[in-house]
């Protein structure tokens, strides 16, 4: 045997044999990860970066930590998203409607009436068409973990309970910087105006506007009930957050520290949605007992709003692009068991 073949053998033997103790020694270095959000620490989003943070911490034996930091202290959704594009920042959550103007893909997600229960949201974003919207984040510089429920949208306001689309007619409203919900509630008659999260209960609270629309969760955790009297229960969109990676951090981790965020941001995703949906549950009677007064959209009023805001899914298809469009109709189809 030729001293080459030998050594060839000896070389392909030992790398056999370091395989196996490869994968069990984990590729793992200490890391500190700055996680960005915008709501309070109370609120749904608070206590699920926090297990997120658990989680990490728990599957990194304590070598990887996550900073989070909320209150938008880190800046609102937009300037965050450009720290993680640049590098400057890790990771964050925050809603998707934010990210349109850097994927526009995003922009089905706000598509009003899409998802009629969360059943057919979890169906839809867990599945083949939330992945490859998630996906195409990559190419813009982000890397997309997992969705979290934000939730269906309902609308809050000083001057009148909404009860038909004409109580809408001058009402100030705020809406996240995207170009869909501006479309949408200037359709609807209200004098929509974008506006970052983070200066919103001032804006309510010195009048600058009038009203805005989130889930009961925010109006609660926000406390938007002690600048806002009037709740009407419109659950005009289900809107999704969702949790990012700068792409220059995520490219240079190891394979076991990417799966040590998958894995704990699915464990996330899983806590948040359940803790997310027990506290709704019970957040109109909160509400209530904070003082607000909350109506309900009869069935007739609500198709109303329907028939006026489809006007909007042929700007947002084209936008998507067709084929998105139609995948997502299909998937929610399925969803329904249609
Ligand atoms: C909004 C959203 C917010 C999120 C949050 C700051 O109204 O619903 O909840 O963007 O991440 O801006």
């Amino acid at each position: 045997m030729s001293m080459f073949r030998r050594t060839l053998i000896a070389a392909t033997a030992a790398a056999a044999f370091a395989a196996p103790f490869a994968s069990f020694a984990q590729d793992i270095k200490p890391r500190l990860i700055r996680f960005g959000y915008g709501l309070n620490e109370q609120s749904n989003q608070g206590r699920a970066a926090k297990v997120f943070a658990d989680e990490v911490a728990k599957a990194s034996g304590g070598k990887m930590k996550i900073r989070a930091i909320g209150a938008a202290a880190l800046g609102p959704d937009n300037q965050m998203q450009q720290a993680l594009i640049g590098g400057a920042q890790e990771m964050m959550v925050g809603s998707t409607a934010t990210l349109v103007g850097i994927s526009k893909e995003m922009a089905i997600w706000d598509t009003p009436f899409l998802f009629s229960n969360t059943k057919e949201a979890d169906a839809v974003l867990d599945g083949p068409v939330g992945q490859k919207v998630m996906d195409k984040l990559q190419e813009k510089g982000l890397v997309g973990l997992v969705y979290w429920e934000n939730g269906f949208r309902n609308l809050t306001n000083t001057k009148r309970p909404v009860t038909k689309l004409e109580d809408l007619d001058g009402i100030k409203l705020r809406v996240m910087p995207n170009d869909v919900y501006l479309e949408s509630f200037k359709i609807l008659g209200a004098n929509a105006v974008p506006l970052a999260f983070s200066e919103l209960f001032t804006a309510l609270e010195t009048k600058t506007v009038d009203g805005q629309e989130n889930p009961y969760n925010t109006i609660l955790s926000s406390k938007f009930y002690e600048v806002q009297k009037y709740l009407s229960v419109t659950n005009h969109v289900y809107s999704p957050w969702i949790v990012t990676v700068s792409k220059k951090y995520w490219d240079g981790l190891s394979k076991d520290e990417q799966k040590v965020l998958l894995d704990a941001a699915k464990k996330s995703r899983d806590f948040e949605r359940q803790d997310t949906r027990a506290e709704a549950a019970k957040a109109l009677a909160d509400l209530k007992s904070k003082g607000m007064q909350i109506n309900e959209l009869t069935p007739a009023e609500t198709a109303r709003m329907r028939d006026k805001l489809t006007k909007i899914n042929a700007s947002i298809a084209s936008n998507v692009g067709m084929d998105l469009w139609k995948e997502t109709q299909a998937a929610v189809a399925q969803a329904r068991g249609g």
